[in-house]
């Protein structure tokens, strides 16, 4: 426990190396939150993974900026004595925002591990030093476009491609992926971007053989997922419809997917993400480590997540190049047989780089205790 003197929000843009598209829209560069957190004892950092637009779910950024300043960080203030254990009893008024939650939860723990001079990776109860990654590809222009980028990735040493779909995007794009690499692990993304209606371009997946098909339908729904996954034999994998492991708990019990895709930041923070590794594990369900394009402060977190026993899948735990031409902490890298390594050094491990987190910050704002 420990009393939390002062935190600085701040909104960062980094330009992307290419664009991001997706079902939902097209992203040039990643725009975040992030929170530094100073203790008694030390500070800690935290990465929001929300974006500029409510597109992947309702937060954005400037919304999680003021539940952060106006509600989560006064709330931290008049705590006094603390611990990132407590934080969510503590933001139980404010309903929903996980994303915000997970920033303060997120950095509190970082600094409360700093102290003890303790590695996130270690706390979650990590059994690797190193993890198996896998790249995400945007809805690309055209289907010569999305099979070089594939091979490109595939040169790179990444052991799974996730290819985004969308309705006109979908079928024939697979199969070109397929027909020139028929071993890969291969997977694609819709983003809620379909109906139930839609149920035969799932079947159509099939003979594919994809590792997953994630979050077909809607960005909430657990019901139709679960009539979809009786529908097809390709597993279902649920992304923005877990938001808790109450959620992950109530999807394999309802059949909705047979795969979770666990986002520390969608569901509130390392704690509740350990949790759901916890519940999904213990019903024999593999999970794996997605990624919201993270700068290296959100990536190094993720590391550590990814890192637990039941995260058995590639994560979309990509080298920082993939994303930015330059990162905000010294860039990760993988190896060429597609593996990272995870941070070792206390809490996350990472801090950004003074003059590179200056030339990225639009806006700071320094909140004091007291
Ligand atoms: O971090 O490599 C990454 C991106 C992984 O595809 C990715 N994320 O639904 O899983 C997902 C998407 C959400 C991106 S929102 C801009
Ligand atoms: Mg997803």
């Amino acid at each position: 426990m420990t009393r939390v003197r002062a935190v600085e929000l701040r909104l960062v843009g980094l330009g992307l190396v290419r664009p991001f598209r997706t079902s939902f829209g097209q992203m040039t560069e990643k725009a975040c939150v992030l929170a530094k957190v100073e203790t008694d004892d030390a500070i800690g950092w935290g990465e929001c993974v929300a974006g500029a637009e409510p597109d992947f779910s309702e937060e954005f950024n400037e919304g999680a900026w003021l539940v952060l300043r106006d509600l989560l960080v006064p709330a931290l203030f008049a705590a006094g004595d603390v611990g990132a254990a407590r934080l969510d009893e503590l933001f139980a008024f404010v309903r929903g925002n996980p994303m915000a939650k997970a920033t303060l939860v997120n950095a509190l723990l970082d600094a409360e591990l700093r102290a003890q001079g303790r590695s996130l990776a270690s706390f979650l109860g990590s059994e690797r030093d190193r993890v198996e990654c896998g790249v995400s590809i945007g809805i690309a222009p055209t289907a010569e476009a999305l099979l070089d980028q594939v091979a490109g990735h595939l040169l790179e040493g990444y052991r799974r491609i996730k290819l985004k779909i969308e309705p006109g995007a979908d079928l024939e794009r697979v199969r070109a992926v397929r027909e020139r690499h028929p071993d890969i692990l291969l997977s694609v993304d819709a983003n809620a971007a379909y109906t139930l209606e839609d149920a035969d371009v799932f079947r159509g997946l099939d003979p594919f053989e994809l590792l997953m098909v994630e979050q077909p339908l809607h960005h909430e729904d657990l019901v139709d997922h679960a009539k979809l996954q009786r529908q097809i034999r390709t597993d279902l994998c649920l992304d923005e419809s877990i938001r808790s492991a109450a959620h992950a708990e109530a999807a394999i019990e309802l059949g909705s997917c047979r795969i979770v895709n666990i986002k520390q930041g969608r569901v509130g923070g390392v704690l509740e993400a350990k949790r759901v590794h916890d519940v999904v594990s213990a019903r024999g369900v593999p999970v794996w480590c997605g990624g919201m394009l993270e700068t290296g402060i959100g990536r190094a977190t993720n590391l550590a997540l990814a890192s637990m026993p039941g995260f058995t899948l590639p994560g979309d735990t990509s080298a920082s190049r993939r994303y930015f031409h330059d990162d905000l902490t010294e860039p990760f890298e993988m190896a060429p047989d597609g593996t990272m390594a995870v941070p070792d050094e206390p809490g996350i491990g990472v801090q950004p780089l003074p003059e590179r987190l200056r030339e990225c910050t639009h806006r700071l704002e320094r909140l004091t205790a007291g």
